[in-house]
């Protein structure tokens, strides 16, 4: 490999502007300079990538590769310099030509290409196997829209395209030599014992890739992602015709595939565009993997020594009739020993158990556009069924095909992301799999990486620690527990308060500036920020604040703790209830933040177009993390850890990870309420439950009554009477049943916050015992137990 000198900061700062870009200092816009920074940290981790890929084939390592129809990356700059340890050198750099630090990194789009937890815990990962050292690649969609922005109109939420390429983008090269050919529909021919597939459509798979760099640059892997071209992409023909719209016809509907990312989280609809992605991605990465593998290794059969395919939900599903149809049409193994390679080589991770979200297609669609897989799915099934009579559920019941049963029969582990969730797969969805296959399921619990979700996002609090401790807690988090100690040190515990008051001043300050929203941060910061969703019952949320209104209206002297409600989140453009409940937020902030006698004690604010961006701003600053699914529901939640890494308190259920989270950092540190898993399928089961709740709780009785008669929408005061229908009829999600104790809960919080030093104890104590939430102990976790992958890193 080429040996170069590594050239300081300022002077590959300035070589780009000029060689890369064309521009001098004196007329380089603000996107010039965040290029040119980019190209020269990219520089860095260009190095760092060739060595780990050079190692990587020099040990025959075994190679994992994550598949993912969702990457939630956000920005990439600051990642890079933090984990390069640069802050301090391209803050330097940067000054000497007069540019500020922060404006440059500002100027980055935020690449969001994932709805939620789903694809941001895919981008945490790929940051772990880097920092790991775990030879992995990350495959997935490059998506020209990633995940539409929001906006409000008259407190409604307005959709608009995202255009995150619109702006020159440092991160990704293009492989123009790296395409593959997906094909779609078609026949299928048999003669004797060859079957082959012809697809009658045809598109091309152009790889771009991205390294993502570790922690002190040690490492980098691979995130590909693909993108739609066209085979022949101009009609010559039409053109001369003077048939324009004919000509470029192909290459627009090749790139359809790679377009838009579909803004649902957790439901599926069904709709062949998707299914079409689904195999795009998943048919590129195998070819992409087995070429790599045929050049490395060769023998077929040693695939599940070599490779491990992780499959991000049930979304890369078809790789296993896909890998079957390679192995046993194209290459000629027998079709068992063709399911069983595959099997060997492929794992599963389930990420929700709610019906709506469980992929299963139309049979006839999908026999339509992947004919051949159809036929092996069947045989998958006849053959599982075979092998265990017992069986009564078949993947190709009611006319459908079910991913989610294809995908446990296809891996060899599979699993939950929480433990609490895990336990639920064995007793719900699969629990005939789990009975035919009882060691197939194991649990890997969530985590977040801590150089985005601490180091980089919050630069104060890191600084305390690592003053406190030394800085091995950057890779090596459960060292947090050695802050214990210094908990019991008033002076110490100050410091600690007092970083939070900053971060909450610089909250303040950018919300003022951004929005005109002004808060005073010795107000308790009470933050809700996910995607919309029944389930995670924001609409819970914002009735105890209307309810907690009313209260303090009817007696404003009665000492309330000064609280600031924060709510961020986008609802599926398709999902109206949940776009209500927005509305309903907005509205009821409009109506009590205006009122003089409250809004001392309570302000409520919805910031629009959360992203991973918004996030960083947001953790750190929060007092308050609420985390109030039903029992049940939420599969694990991340955003719950980072709250918790960052020391805000959790007012939240026994749900997901949770649960874990309550262990971890101590009961007498988080604000439990609400009923468990098992109390919600009982409580399903009483009637009028809903009625019952409301009758037993006049407050509650009161704020649906201002919901209903329109008490934050006088000019259309039936508005929200569906929501107020729902709640006090079906209320499926017991939003009225969990009220009582939330608001209960709740107010033990406004005493706890009232007690400054035992507050900053609280937060102190959730910091030093989030340790075990790293997504780097996550992935050790899928390394030993599922993978059976090794680090490339010495010590
Ligand atoms: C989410 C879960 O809802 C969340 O609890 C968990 O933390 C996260 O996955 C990561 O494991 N699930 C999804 O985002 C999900 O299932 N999305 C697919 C249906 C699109």
């Amino acid at each position: 490999m080429i040996q170069m000198k590594t050239p300081p900061l300022r002077d590959a700062i300035l070589r780009h502007l000029t060689y890369s870009f064309g521009k001098d200092p004196e007329h380089a816009i603000l996107e010039d300079w965040r290029m040119a920074l980019s190209y020269a940290v990219r520089d860095r981790i260009v190095d760092a990538w060739f060595k780990a890929t050079g190692t990587t084939y020099d040990t025959g390592a075994k190679r994992v590769y994550y598949l993912s129809m969702e990457f939630l990356i956000g920005r990439l700059l600051e990642d890079g310099i933090v984990n390069l340890e640069l802050v301090d050198e391209a803050k330097s750099a940067l000054a000497e030509f007069s540019k500020d630090y922060h404006e440059v990194l500002a100027d980055e789009p935020d690449a969001a290409l994932g709805n939620g937890g789903l694809g941001r815990l895919a981008a945490c990962f790929l940051e772990s196997l880097s920092t790991i050292g775990c030879p992995a690649h990350g495959y997935g969609i490059r998506y020209e829209h990633g995940l539409f922005r929001q906006s409000f109109v008259d407190g409604r939420q307005i959709e608009q395209p995202e255009l995150w390429l619109s702006q020159r983008h440092a991160w990704e090269f293009e492989r123009p030599e790296v395409r593959y050919r997906i094909g779609f529909g078609g026949h299928v021919t048999n003669h004797g014992e060859t079957v082959r597939w012809h697809p009658a459509e045809e598109v091309e798979a152009e790889a771009f890739d991205t390294p993502i760099v570790g922690w002190k640059g040690r490492w980098a892997n691979t995130l590909r992602l693909w993108s739609g071209r066209a085979i022949h992409p101009f009609d010559l023909d039409a053109f001369n015709h003077g048939d324009y719209a004919r000509a470029a016809a192909p290459e627009a509907l090749a790139r359809t595939i790679s377009r838009v990312l579909y803004p649902d989280d957790t439901t599926e609809q069904g709709k062949e565009l998707r299914l079409k992605q689904e195999y795009f991605l998943t048919g590129a990465a195998l070819r992409d993997i087995l070429r790599r593998f045929d050049n490395q290794f060769g023998d077929i059969r040693k695939l599940p020594e070599k490779v491990a395919i992780q499959l991000n939900d049930t979304h890369p599903a078809i790789a296993g009739p896909e890998l079957v149809r390679i192995l046993h049409d194209e290459r000629g193994l027998p079709f068992d020993d063709a399911v069983e390679i595959a099997r060997g080589t492929l794992s599963y991770t389930n990420h929700t158990l709610l019906p709506e979200a469980l992929e299963s297609w139309d049979e006839s669609l999908f026999g339509r556009l992947l004919p051949r897989h159809i036929q092996l799915i069947d045989q998958i099934d006849y053959t599982h069924a075979q092998k265990n009579p017992s069986r009564t559920q078949s993947m190709r019941a009611d006319h459908q095909v079910k991913m989610g049963q294809l995908s446990f029969v296809m891996a060899h582990h599979v699993n939950g992301v929480s433990a609490l969730h895990t336990e639920l797969m064995k007793t719900t969805v699969f629990e005939e799999l789990h009975r035919l296959h009882p060691d197939r399921i194991v649990n890997e619990t969530n985590g977040v990486t801590p150089r985005r979700w601490l180091l980089a996002c919050n630069p104060a609090l890191a600084g305390l620690i690592t003053e406190s401790i030394g800085e091995s807690w950057v890779d090596d988090l459960e060292q947090l527990e050695r802050l214990e100690p210094h908990i019991q040190d008033s002076a110490w515990l100050d410091r600690y308060a007092q970083v939070k008051r900053e971060n909450k001043v610089e909250l303040s300050n950018w919300m003022g500036q951004t929005y005109g929203l002004h808060a005073d941060p010795d107000m308790l910061f009470d933050v809700q920020i996910k995607r919309m969703h029944e389930y995670k019952r924001q609409h819970l949320n914002i009735l105890e604040a209307i309810a907690h209104w009313q209260e303090i209206r009817e007696n404003p002297d009665a000492g309330w703790t000064p609280r600031l409600k924060l709510f961020a989140g986008k609802a599926a453009p398709g999902y109206f209830f949940a776009k209500d409940i927005i509305r309903l937020i907005n509205d009821a902030a409009t109506v009590i933040n205006a009122d003089p006698v409250t809004n001392k004690y309570l302000k409520i604010a919805f910031l629009p177009n959360y992203n991973v961006t918004l996030a960083e701003r947001l953790v750190p600053a929060a007092d308050l993390s609420e985390q109030i699914s039903t029992a049940g529901k939420e599969a694990s939640g991340t955003g719950n850890m980072k709250f918790a890494l960052n020391g805000a308190p959790t007012v939240g259920t026994l749900d997901g990870a949770n649960v874990e989270i309550r262990e971890h950092v101590g009961a007498e540190n988080f604000f439990l309420f609400g009923m468990t898993a098992e109390e919600v399928m009982e409580r399903r089961t009483v009637e009028s439950h809903a009625r019952k709740a409301i009758e037993a709780d006049p407050r509650l009785a009161a704020a649906l009554k201002a919901v209903r008669e329109g008490r934050f929408s006088p000019s259309e005061p039936d508005r929200y009477r569906g929501i107020a229908d729902n709640l006090e009829g079906a209320d499926y999600f017991l939003v009225c049943s969990d009220f009582t104790d939330y608001w209960r809960a709740q107010r033990e919080v406004d005493a706890a916050f009232k007690d400054t030093q035992g507050w900053a104890r609280m937060a102190a104590f959730n910091t030093a015992r989030s340790g075990w939430f790293s997504s780097d102990r996550t992935i050790r976790g899928y390394m030993h137990d599922i993978w059976n992958a090794k680090s490339l890193l010495q010590g």
